[in-house]
C-alpha cells in the first residue's frame, strides 16, 4: 500500500469524514454577515477553533480543509491549527487553488486558476503540516454548458494540480463540482457529470496520477434548484451511485461528497441512501461544508460564550454523517 493511499483511507475508513472548513474570506464573509456576525480574522479563527477541538472530530472526522489564512493561525490555547487537528486524531488539508475566474472564450463559465507557483507553495504547507489538499473547478448547466472548453479545460488544471500535490507527498482531493443552479433535469445532471468525471480521470491518467492515492469529490446527481421535476432521495441516491460507477476507475479508493446547498438533513439522507445502495468497493463518504456547519453557526453566532453548545450541535451532524457514510443513519435516531 502506498503512503498517500495509507493517508487517503485513514480520512475516509470507518465512515469518517471530511470538514471542509476552506471557504475563502470573501465567502466566509458572507457566511458570518448572514449571521449578523463581523467577519475579522478573530472570528473566522474562534467559530473554526470551536469545530476543530469538538470531541466530535475524533471519531468522526478524517480530515480538515483549511483556506490559506488558517493553516497559519494559532489557536486561543497557543496551538498552531494544523496540530490542533493532528491531536484530534485527523488529518490537516489545505485548498490550493487560487479561485474560479471568468473562462476565456466562454465568459459565461468558469476556470478554476493557481497552478503557477503552485510547487513551490506545495512545499510550504507540506512543511506546515499539511497531509492532502483541495482543487475545485466549477460547471453550471443549461442548454449550451457547461462546454467542451470548460470540461476539458478544467479536466487539464485538475490533473495537473494532482501530480503537482503527489509529486510534493499529499493526496489530491480532485472536486470537479456540476452545480445545482438552474432548471435543469436530473438526467441532465447526470449527463453532464458523467461527461466531466469521465473527462477529469482521461486527464488524471495522462499525467500519470496514482488513481490509488486521490479522493475524488464529486457532487449528487439533483435536479436543478429551479427544476418543477423533483426526484426522490431513492431516484437521487440511484443515479447518484450508477453515474459513479460508470464513470469513475475502480483503483479509486474513496468517494467524498460535497453537499452543494442541500440542506443538512437532505445530505445526511442521501448520503445513508447511497451507501445502503453501494455495491462497489469505493469509500462514500462525505466533504461537507455548508451541511457540517450551517446549525452549529447558527447556534454560535448568538452563543459565541458557549464553546460547549456549539460543539454539541457540530458533534451530532458529523455522527449523523459517520452513521450515513455506513448506511446505518435513521430519522429515529436523527432525532434522539
Ligand atoms: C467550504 O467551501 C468551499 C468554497 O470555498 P470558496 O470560498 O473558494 O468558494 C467549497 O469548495 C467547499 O469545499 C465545497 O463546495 C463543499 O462545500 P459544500 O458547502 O458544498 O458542502
Amino acid at each position: 500500500m502506498s503512503e498517500l493511499n495509507k493517508i487517503a483511507l485513514e480520512i475516509l475508513n470507518n465512515g469518517k469524514g471530511i470538514l471542509a472548513a476552506d471557504e475563502s474570506t470573501g465567502t466566509m464573509t458572507k457566511r458570518l454577515e448572514g449571521v449578523s456576525v463581523p467577519s475579522t480574522p478573530e472570528n473566522r479563527l474562534l467559530f473554526r477553533e470551536t469545530l476543530f477541538s469538538s470531541l466530535g472530530m475524533k471519531e468522526f472526522i478524517g480530515g480538515v480543509i483549511l483556506y490559506d489564512e488558517t493553516i497559519k493561525q494559532t489557536s486561543s490555547k497557543k496551538n498552531k491549527i494544523p496540530e490542533l487537528i493532528s491531536s484530534m486524531g485527523s488529518h490537516p488539508g489545505i485548498k490550493v487553488d487560487t479561485g474560479a475566474k471568468v473562462l476565456a472564450g466562454s465568459p459565461n463559465e468558469k476556470i478554476t486558476e493557481g497552478l503557477d507557483g503552485l510547487r513551490d507553495r506545495l512545499r510550504e504547507y507540506f512543511h506546515l503540516g499539511a497531509k492532502f489538499t483541495k482543487w475545485r473547478g466549477v460547471y453550471n448547466i443549461s442548454k449550451d454548458y457547461p462546454s467542451k472548453l470548460s470540461i476539458q479545460s478544467n479536466a487539464h488544471a485538475l490533473a495537473r494540480y494532482s501530480a503537482l500535490v503527489q509529486e510534493s507527498n499529499m493526496v489530491p482531493i480532485v472536486e470537479p463540482e456540476v452545480l445545482m443552479d438552474g432548471d435543469h433535469s436530473a438526467k441532465d445532471c447526470y449527463q453532464k457529470t458523467s461527461e466531466v468525471i469521465k473527462k477529469c480521470f482521461e486527464e488524471l491518467i495522462l499525467h500519470k496520477v496514482d488513481l490509488t492515492g486521490i479522493i475524488l469529490k464529486p457532487n449528487m446527481i439533483l435536479s436543478g434548484n429551479k427544476s418543477k421535476n423533483k426526484i426522490s432521495n431513492e431516484e437521487i441516491a440511484k443515479l447518484t451511485l450508477e453515474c459513479l460507477k460508470n464513470s469513475v476507475p475502480s483503483e479509486v479508493p474513496g468517494i467524498a461528497f460535497l453537499s452543494g446547498g442541500q440542506s443538512e438533513l437532505e445530505a445526511t439522507e442521501n448520503l445513508n441512501l447511497i451507501n445502503k445502495l453501494n455495491d462497489t468497493n469505493f469509500i462514500m463518504s462525505y466533504s461537507y461544508g455548508r451541511a457540517l456547519q450551517q446549525s452549529a453557526l447558527k447556534f454560535w453566532s448568538k452563543n459565541i460564550q458557549d464553546i460547549d453548545g456549539t460543539q454539541r450541535i457540530f458533534n451530532h451532524r458529523a455522527k449523523m454523517n459517520t452513521l450515513a457514510a455506513q448506511g446505518k443513519w435513521s430519522k429515529e435516531i436523527e432525532n434522539q
